[in-house]
This record gives C-alpha cells, structure tokens and sequence, in this order.
C-alpha cells in the first residue's frame, strides 16, 4: 500500500525554496503527499526587500484539530522552515502522537547558512530544532546548521575532514538515527557527511561544487534524500543522485542566468529535469527490490 506522507513547510510566492520545490520532488519520486504550510510568504527571505510575512501557526492548529477528529494517520513526516519555535514545539507533539506512530521523522533543521541565522530566528528557534532533531529517524543539516546544533564553531571553508567527522559523531549523539550533512562548501568541492544506523558507518561522498550558493538547494537535496529514504533505498545511494541531479540543475541555471541576464535570488531552474529524477528514482527502487 502507498505511504501517507507529510510535509511541514512554508509556501514562498517567489524564490523556489521550502514547499514549492519539495512538492514536485517528492511527487516524481512517487510520494503520496499531504502539506502543513508554517508560513505564506511573497518571497523568500534570502535577499528580496520588504517581504511578507504570514505567520501560519493558527492554520496550522485548525488543519491539525481536523486531522485528528478524520482520524488522519502518517508513515512519514518530512519538517522544513518552521515559522516560530512554538510550531516546531507542536509538531515535536504530534511526531509522537497515535496519528503518528511509527512515522519516520525527517528533519531538515532550516535555520541558517553561510554562517548566519536567517532572518527573524532566535536561540529558542535553535534549542526547538535540536529538540526535534533528538527523537528523529534522519536529520539533514548543511554545515551551519550542524555546527549550532551541536554548539560547534568551524568555518566551513577552513573545516577539515576530521573535524566534520566530530561534528557528524556529535549528530549522532544528539540522537537521531541517521544523519547527513547536506554539504560542507570547501574549495572547489561540496563535501557530503553521512552517519548509517544500518551499518554504523561514517563517510564522506564529494561533489563538484558548482557556482555559489543558490537558495533551495537544500530543500532540493532534502526532498531527494528524504523519498528515497522512505521508499528504502540506500542513503549513500540517494546521497549520489541527489548531488549528481543537483548539480545539473545548477549548471543549467548558470548558464540560463547568464544567458537571460536574470538574478540567482530566483533560485534554481530544475523543471526540466524532473522527468529525469523520476526515472533515476524508479531505477534504485527496482535495485532495492522496493517496487510496488
Ligand atoms: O531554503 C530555506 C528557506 C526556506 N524558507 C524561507 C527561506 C529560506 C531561506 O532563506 O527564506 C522562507
């Protein structure tokens, strides 16, 4: 029988961040998918001035209260961009409610990048994360992230592979399962850190790293990483096909960009290889044996 999956995420008017990426992901890898937005914005919060901001915590009460009294059950449920730490507080509730039980819990803690907090999140916003973060199946961090979840302080282009491997072991302490990095910016490369409850094993998959940072890889990476997940394939293999796919994406965006003279802060121009990603997908399941 398909799986009832979950995502918590906000809804962005422009950039191509948060939901609107992770819907079409999560769909062409064959998710069957219900959404809790945190927050409608008219843009993301990486660079557009004067945004808009609906806070979405009192929707996302009453979407919660009616899927309670439906009875509504989840296999999995996949965290983004929280709002305030009181939404993440909330879901923290209801990963461990009987609607719930035996979900697999995904949490991308989104909070922060190239060193910094994004916009309007506070420390309480970061102890609520690591809360979460403690009872969940898989967490996928970018380096930042990883480093104020575990009160770490390496600047990411001087880290060495020892030194994300304390932080990786550090991760794991907190308590998830899994973990993966979801990308250490060092030179020319994007180095991808991985924890495997499966087998206990530790390592490291390296990328090319393609221009600067654009806005929604990490939800891009993250929407990859978690289908595969559920569906049961290998996280080292879904760590391979989302940084192989991803790259391409942003290979074609650059040169796109440069050719159409447009702005990065519109993020990443994925469409066309969407129909792709499904294929690759299909194919690891049929490896795995998890075709149904
Ligand atoms: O990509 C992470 C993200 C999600 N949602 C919003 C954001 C960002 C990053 O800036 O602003 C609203």
């Amino acid at each position: 029988m398909q799986k009832s999956n979950l995502i918590v995420s906000d809804l962005s008017g422009i950039g191509k961040v948060a939901l609107t990426p992770m819907i079409s992901i999560a769909s062409v890898a064959g998710l069957d998918l219900s959404i809790l937005p945190t927050a409608i914005l008219s843009s993301h919060t990486g660079g557009f001035p004067k945004v808009y901001i609906d806070d979405y915590s009192e929707g996302m009460n009453a979407f919660l209260k009616q899927w309670k009294e439906l009875d509504i059950k989840f296999d999995s449920i996949i965290t983004s961009y929280f709002k305030t730490a009181k939404q993440i507080e909330t879901i923290r509730a209801f990963s461990k409610s009987k609607q719930a039980k035996n979900a697999k819990l995904i949490v991308d803690p989104v909070m922060a990048d190239s060193g910094k907090l994004y916009k309007g999140f506070s420390d309480e916003h970061v102890r609520g994360l690591r809360e979460l973060c403690k009872g969940a199946d898989l967490i996928i961090p970018n380096f930042t992230e990883a480093n104020l979840l575990t009160d770490s302080n390496y600047d990411e282009e001087a880290a060495s592979d020892a030194d994300i491997i304390k932080v990786l072991k550090k991760l794991k302490k907190l308590g998830s399962k899994n973990v993966v990095i979801s990308s250490v910016a060092r030179n020319e490369e994007i180095i991808i850190a991985y924890y495997t409850e499966k087998n206990d094993d530790f390592g490291f998959i390296k990328a090319e790293r393609v221009g600067d940072k654009f806005f929604g890889t990490g939800d891009m990476f993250t929407a990859i990483i978690a289908s595969c997940f559920i569906q049961g394939i290998d996280l080292k293999e879904a760590i391979k096909l989302a940084s192989e796919w991803i790259s391409k994406c942003l290979r074609h965006s650059l040169k796109l960009n440069e050719k159409q003279n447009r702005n990065k802060i519109y993020g990443i121009s994925y469409e066309l290889y969407l129909a792709d990603l499904a294929q690759k997908i299909t194919e690891l399941k049929m490896e795995e044996n998890n075709y149904e």
